[in-house]
């Protein structure tokens, strides 16, 4: 069994698109950073995941240097579709907002992201295991975990903690100091990957008597279908077939007849869950992405909202080292949280708004169709509801 010790200034947990776009950010300041992985590239490039992309997150893969196929292969989105039953309309986000989205795969991001990071020669270890974080709270943090047989350690200046819902960041702060809120739905939504033309050129964000349903895509050649499903459905208990057949109960009877269906490529289900930990920071380790917070995907705000993180850590780390000052990482927690809490709001308010909850009274549906009217024949819901879809300033 061998030891190792590394140095860097920035050790950062999570090869995702936080710890990535972070590391890749950091390079072009000359900030050396280490990112541990607990998977494979290839796992992490296997998850099928987000695909609607703010402006903000895409000015930051052009500073990273990573927008090229972004840019050749991503689709500008000026508006969305909202459907209820056979009724459909569109937001126009140009219009009421000034702004568009771009549909391209988080998958394809994270290989940009991973691309990049080989070039500039990042230092990138995956299947790591064990991973602990020390002395967050002092002034010299370092971490330790094991890598084959291996025992190793980093030496660093910061720790960033990008390491997902699931990893060991948001764990090392004290229970005495952290807070956590959450909501977990009375649902998920299982999502197939299908190599058929999307059904529209612009996202269905449909809801029926049956649920909630979403028509998405990657191209002109893949789509990204969803449903609203049981908590206690897994995905062998839907076939294709049983898929296409409640996807076409659920948005209008045209598209339901124009709509394309083949065999599925991937299948998986999501439990929806919105849930915050605050503070974001701890001494000398932050939280970044999923590691912090979770949104449930109606609002297309997790990927996102990461990446407002990225730039709040990016900008304070970078005033530290450049200027020597810690203004920007000491006020990262608040200035993290303030636009957080907005996007948890958001996805909530969509989310409430969409789909079937198992205790809804006849009043609550009743609400659900009022609100979907005001959203269609009113401006102002437009105004607020585009704003937040295309994202808030950062
Ligand atoms: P990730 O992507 O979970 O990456 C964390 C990485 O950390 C690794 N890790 C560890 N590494 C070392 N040591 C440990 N102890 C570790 N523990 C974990 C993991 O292996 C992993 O590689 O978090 P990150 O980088 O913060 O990125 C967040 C996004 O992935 C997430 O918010 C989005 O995917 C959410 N999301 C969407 N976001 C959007 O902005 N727009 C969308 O359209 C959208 N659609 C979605 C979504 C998420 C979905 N699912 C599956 C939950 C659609 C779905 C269905
Ligand atoms: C997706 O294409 O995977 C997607 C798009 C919009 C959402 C959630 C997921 O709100």
């Amino acid at each position: 069994m061998g030891k190792s010790t590394m140095k860097t200034q920035v050790a950062i947990i999570g090869g995702g698109p936080s710890g990535l776009l972070l590391a890749q950010l950091l390079h072009t300041k000359g900030i050396d950073s280490i990112v541990l992985e607990r998977k494979t590239k290839d796992y992490v490039l296997r998850r099928i995941r987000a695909g609607v992309l703010e402006q903000g997150l895409v000015k930051m893969l052009e500073e990273a240097g990573c927008a090229d196929r972004l840019h050749a292969e991503g689709f500008v989105h000026d508006g969305t579709q909202v459907s209820y039953g056979d009724e459909i309309f569109r937001i126009d986000f140009k219009a009421r907002a000034g702004a568009s989205v771009v549909v391209y795969g988080q998958t394809e991001v994270t290989r940009d992201l991973y691309a990049a990071r080989e070039a500039a020669g990042g230092r990138i270890v995956f299947d790591v295991e064990d991973v602990v974080i020390h002395d967050a709270d002092g002034t010299v943090p370092h971490i330790t975990y094991r890598k084959g047989g291996d025992v190793c350690r980093i030496d660093c200046d910061f720790v960033a903690g990008c390491d997902g819902f699931h990893g060991v960041s948001r764990q090392t702060i004290p229970l005495a100091v952290r807070r956590e809120y959450e909501k977990i739905y009375p649902f998920g939504w299982l999502g197939i990957l299908s190599e058929t033309p999307p059904v529209h050129h612009e996202l269905i964000y449909a809801t029926s008597k049956r649920g909630f349903a979403l028509c998405s895509m990657r191209n002109d050649h893949l789509s990204r279908y969803y449903i609203q499903c049981s908590l206690s459905d897994s995905p062998g208990d839907w076939t294709d077939a049983a898929f296409w057949e409640e996807l076409k109960r659920r948005i209008p009877v045209d598209m339901a007849d124009s709509l394309v269906t083949g065999p599925s490529i991937e299948k998986s289900i999501a439990p929806l869950r919105s849930f915050v930990t605050e503070p974001m920071r701890w001494g000398r380790l932050f939280l970044c992405g999923d590691a912090a917070h979770i949104v449930p995907p109606t609002g297309a705000k997790g990927l996102n909202t990461a990446a407002s993180d990225v730039y709040y850590l990016y900008q304070g780390l970078t005033a530290f080292y450049r200027d020597n000052t810690t203004d920007g990482i000491d006020t990262y927690s608040a200035k993290a949280l303030g636009r957080v809490w907005k996007a948890e709001r958001f996805s909530w308010w969509f989310s409430s708004l969409l789909h079937r909850y198992p205790d809804q009274s006849e009043f609550d549906l009743k609400m659900q169709i009022a609100e979907l009217e005001f959203l269609r024949t009113n401006e102002a819901a437009q105004v607020a509801m585009a704003q937040n879809y295309v994202g808030l300033p950062y």
